[in-house]
């Protein structure tokens, strides 16, 4: 039998409607990198539970910043948001757990600073909509397509 890992001693078996094991992209981005919130970050989804199957520290270029906010080109604060995020090196990530684009999309907190609510991590460190530490995949097809731009499939744990 498979040892059963710390984070998931006491999670009822019995129950059916338990949410499948997902995987999702999440990256610290150059602003949490500069203010030295890895740690802090990286803590949290950990704690949380949620394992660590990828994990890197890059600076990401032109090319592959553009095609990671591609859904973004032509809004106002595009050209911008793509400066920012070739700025410096940033903490990309793959993480899994069930639910996993939900649950780190909640622990992320909302993009506007008034909405993001305490304890989550933009509501306990940022005032900022641009530079506000975190990004996370936001639905599975978009998970999958980020961790297939950001890993090669020997960088993922299997
Ligand atoms: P999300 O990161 O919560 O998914 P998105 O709407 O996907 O939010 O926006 C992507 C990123 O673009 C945000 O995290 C933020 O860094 C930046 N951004 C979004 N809207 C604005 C804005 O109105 N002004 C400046 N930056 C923005
Ligand atoms: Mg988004």
């Amino acid at each position: 039998r498979e040892p059963v890992p710390a984070n998931r001693r006491g999670v009822d078996k019995t129950r059916a409607e338990e949410a499948p094991v997902e995987r999702t992209f999440v990256m610290v981005k150059p602003d949490g990198v500069e203010r030295g919130l890895v740690g802090e970050i990286i803590g949290r989804f950990e704690r949380r539970g949620l394992r660590i199957v990828g994990l890197k520290m890059l600076t990401p270029d032109r090319a592959l910043a553009e095609r990671h906010y591609a859904v973004h080109a032509g809004k106002p604060f595009y050209d911008e948001l793509v400066e920012f995020i070739t700025s410096g090196p940033v903490v990309a990530m793959a993480l899994e757990a069930p639910d996993a684009v939900k649950i780190v999309r909640q622990m992320m907190g909302a993009l506007k600073p008034l909405d993001a609510a305490p304890g989550t991590i933009r509501g306990d460190f940022t005032v900022d909509v641009q530079k506000n530490l975190v990004h996370g995949s936001d639905a599975p097809d978009t998970a999958a397509a980020e961790l297939a731009l950001w890993f090669s499939e020997g960088e993922l744990l299997r």
